[in-house]
């Protein structure tokens, strides 16, 4: 089965220039039948266009204003059976790339986690964002009824691409992290997810845009519109 790598870039250059070549090394260790999106912010102000160029890989911009519309273009775009998503600031080390899709493989699976929170998993995020990233979890835990799932926010992730293609996502950031997951799950009764340890890595070089703030609200809407939405699809289902 075919990948599609999907990085999600606002001023990265300095890192993709690096993480790109070494995602390419791993892949090949997998299959040649794969491709790299990189989707840049409108706001990013370097060249993170020359380096997919130069490294050959496909760059877009995002079609719309937030974070999610990022993710959205890259599905769009997305023309192989498994979607990977990585981060472009080394938080998701490449070198799991061939744990992740031989879990995939083996299991197969529906989704496979890069998991912080299983054994073997560690993170070395700054202590606050840990914080936030527990309590988020144990909220997740709870509004998706999936206790078993120890990294439902983390973002290293691949799933089949067909379950994103069809998915309709009322998100802005980063709660779409358990829109898909409920939809999902809700979806397909037998959606299965497996967790892989990795070890989450603080971003060395570029700038953090994480913004609680700025999330919450959206954060907020999306939590209840999906505890009314799974009532609503077990009582039509
Ligand atoms: N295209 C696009 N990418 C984004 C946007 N916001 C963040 N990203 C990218 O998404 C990935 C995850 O971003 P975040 O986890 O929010 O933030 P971060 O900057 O990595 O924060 P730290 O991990 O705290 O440094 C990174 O590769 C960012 O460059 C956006 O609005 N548009
Ligand atoms: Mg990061």
């Amino acid at each position: 089965m075919g990948i599609t790598v999907t990085i999600l870039t606002y001023n990265e250059e300095e890192n993709i220039k690096e993480l790109i070549p070494q995602v390419k090394e791993q892949l090949v260790k997998l299959t040649d039948d794969y491709e790299i999106l990189v989707v840049d912010s409108p706001n990013s102000k370097d060249n993170s266009k020359d380096v997919c160029e130069k490294n050959n890989v496909k760059y877009y911009l995002q079609e719309g204003p937030y974070f999610i519309d990022a993710l959205k273009t890259a599905i769009k775009y997305a023309s192989k059976d498994i979607f990977l998503y990585i981060d472009a600031d080394f938080s998701h080390p490449p070198e799991y790339i061939p744990d992740i899709y031989n879990a995939f493989i083996s299991n197969n699976a529906d989704l496979v986690i890069g998991s912080r929170y299983v054994k073997g998993g560690s993170t070395d995020d700054f202590k606050k964002n840990i914080i936030y990233s527990k309590v988020l979890n144990l909220i997740y835990k709870i509004l998706s009824g999936d206790f078993k799932t120890n990294d439902i926010s983390g973002g290293y992730k691949m799933y089949k691409t067909s379950v994103l293609k069809n998915m309709k996502l009322w998100s802005r950031y980063f709660e779409m992290q358990i829109e898909i997951f409920i939809k999902a799950k809700l979806a397909n009764p037998e959606f299965k997810v497996v967790e892989v340890p990795i070890h989450f890595k603080q971003r060395e070089k570029g700038c953090s845009k994480r913004n609680y703030f700025k999330y919450l609200p959206s954060f907020l809407k999306v939590f209840i519109k999906l505890f009314f939405y799974k009532i609503f699809y077990r009582v039509i289902k």
